[in-house]
C-alpha cells in the first residue's frame, strides 16, 4: 500500500470520526444474521482481521433470489482490490460482520439479510431491489493496522505523554505529505490540522487524548 493511501484513510479517520460517532444506532438483536461459509483457509492463517483493520478485498456480490450479480470489484478501479476500514461503517453491516476474524488469503461466501444490507429501501436505482438478501464471495489479500491505530498514536506522540499535540500531528502531517510527494500549499495543512482539532478534541484541551483519539474502541488503547 502506497503512503498515499494510508494517508487519505488516516485523514478519512479523523473527518469521519462525528459521522461514526453519531450514525451508530443501537438495532435491537433480530434473527436475521450474516452466514459465513468458509471456502478457503491458508495454512498460515494471521492475522486475523479485526476493527479498525485496514482490509484490502476483492468481492463479488449477487441478488440471493435470482443468482444475477450486481456488483464485482474486479471491474472497479482498474481492478484493484478495495481498501477499507472494517467495523466502522465503510461497508455495509453484514460485511463488516462477515470480514472479521478473517486472514489474508483467506476466501468466503457469505449470505447478508437486507437488514445488514440495504433494506427496505434496496439501492441504486433498483439494482439492489427491497428486501434483498445478498451473497458475496470474498478475497482477502490483506489486513493491515488500521489509521487509528496504537501504532500509529505511538508514532504521532513523540513526547509519549499519551495525547497528541497540534505540533506533534502538525509534524506527522508534514512528513506523510512529503512521502507522498505531492506539493500542497501550506494553507492547506493548516486548515486540514485546524479541522482535524475541530473534530476531534471534544473537550477542547487542545490535546487530542487516547480516548479521542480511538473512535474505532479497538482494545489496546
Ligand atoms: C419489505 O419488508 C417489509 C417488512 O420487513 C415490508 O413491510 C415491506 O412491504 C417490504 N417491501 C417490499 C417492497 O417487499
Ligand atoms: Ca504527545
Ligand atoms: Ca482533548
Amino acid at each position: 500500500m502506497t503512503f498515499g493511501v494510508k494517508l487519505v484513510f488516516f485523514l478519512q479517520a479523523f473527518c469521519l470520526l462525528t459521522i461514526h460517532t453519531h450514525g451508530q444506532k443501537k438495532e435491537d438483536a433480530t434473527a436475521e444474521e450474516v452466514k459465513i461459509e468458509v471456502l478457503h483457509v491458508p495454512k498460515e492463517c494471521k492475522p486475523k482481521s479485526k476493527k479498525g483493520d485496514l482490509l484490502n478485498a476483492h468481492y463479488d456480490g449477487y441478488l440471493a433470489s435470482d443468482g444475477s450479480k450486481f456488483y464485482c470489484s474486479r471491474t472497479q478501479n482498474k481492478g484493484h482490490p478495495k481498501w477499507f476500514v472494517l467495523g466502522v461503517g465503510q461497508v455495509i453491516k453484514g460485511l463488516d460482520i462477515a470480514m472479521t476474524d478473517m486472514c489474508p488469503g483467506e476466501k468466503r461466501k457469505v449470505t447478508i439479510p437486507p437488514s445488514l444490507a440495504y433494506g427496505k429501501q434496496g439501492y441504486a436505482q433498483g439494482k439492489i431491489p427491497p428486501n434483498a438478501t445478498l451473497i458475496f464471495e470474498i478475497e482477502l489479500y490483506a489486513v493491515n493496522k488500521g489509521p487509528r491505530s496504537v501504532e500509529a498514536f505511538t508514532q504521532i506522540d513523540m513526547d509519549s505523554d499519551k495525547k497528541l499535540s497540534r505540533d506533534e500531528i502538525s509534524h506527522y502531517l508534514k512528513e506523510e505529505f512529503e512521502r507522498d510527494g505531492k506539493k500542497r500549499d501550506a494553507s492547506v495543512h493548516d486548515s486540514i490540522l485546524a479541522d482535524i482539532f475541530k473534530k476531534n478534541d471534544h473537550d477542547g484541551d487542545g490535546f487530542i487524548s487516547s480516548r479521542e483519539y480511538n473512535v474505532y474502541q479497538h482494545d489496546e488503547l
